[in-house]
């Protein structure tokens, strides 16, 4: 028997805004599978060279796709990065854009040890909202979402919004 149709869910947002921890706590709720690509470039060493000013290699973006391809086909994974045109358009039913107030974001990357111009620039990332404005180039409008991630409120809130989301989707498209 063909196994149940999931959706495929991208989290994005400047770096801090809490991507990682709303799709840990989303996965274990939905049952969906969580993936940081982050972690993933790291794992299968997926870097092209390295970013001097940023003091970070650099994303070798082909060989992410290439690796993340099957996965996707088949539905049912949360995908976590801090861009988002570079993946396949259809490989999203939704997009989520987390967003984060400036003082809080401004201590969560200080806490992180971001300092200087690594701090700064992203920052502006989220002031300018180039991540949500990415998003709305790269994909259907009507598929980008923006959630306030500023409080444990704002999680339990976005929470319970996406579980009811694919919850809904699962039931449509089976
Ligand atoms: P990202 O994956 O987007 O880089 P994260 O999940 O690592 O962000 O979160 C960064 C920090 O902020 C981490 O210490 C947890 C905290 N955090 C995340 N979402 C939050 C929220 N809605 N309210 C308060 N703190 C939050």
């Amino acid at each position: 028997m063909k196994s149940r149709r999931q959706p495929n869910i991208l989290l994005t947002g400047t770096p801090g805004v809490g991507k990682t921890t709303l799709g840990k706590e989303l996965a274990q709720r939905t049952g969906l599978t969580y993936v940081n690509i982050g972690d993933l470039a790291q794992e299968g060493d997926l870097y092209d060279g390295y970013d001097e000013v940023y003091q970070c290699p650099i994303l070798d973006e082909d060989r992410v796709i290439d690796e993340l391809e099957e996965k996707m086909s088949q539905g049912g994974v949360i995908v976590d990065y801090h861009g988002c045109d570079l993946f396949p358009e259809r490989w999203f039913q939704i997009v989520f854009v987390l967003r984060t107030d400036n003082t809080q974001l401004y201590a969560r990357l200080e806490n992180r040890g971001y300092t200087g111009k690594k701090l700064q620039d992203n920052l502006q990332c989220e002031i300018f909202q180039t991540i949500y404005e990415e998003a709305m180039e790269a994909y259907k409008e009507e598929l980008v979402h923006q959630l306030p991630s500023n409080s444990p409120e704002d999680m339990e809130n976005n929470l319970e919004q996406i579980a009811q989301w694919t919850e809904k989707w699962i039931k449509d498209h089976n």
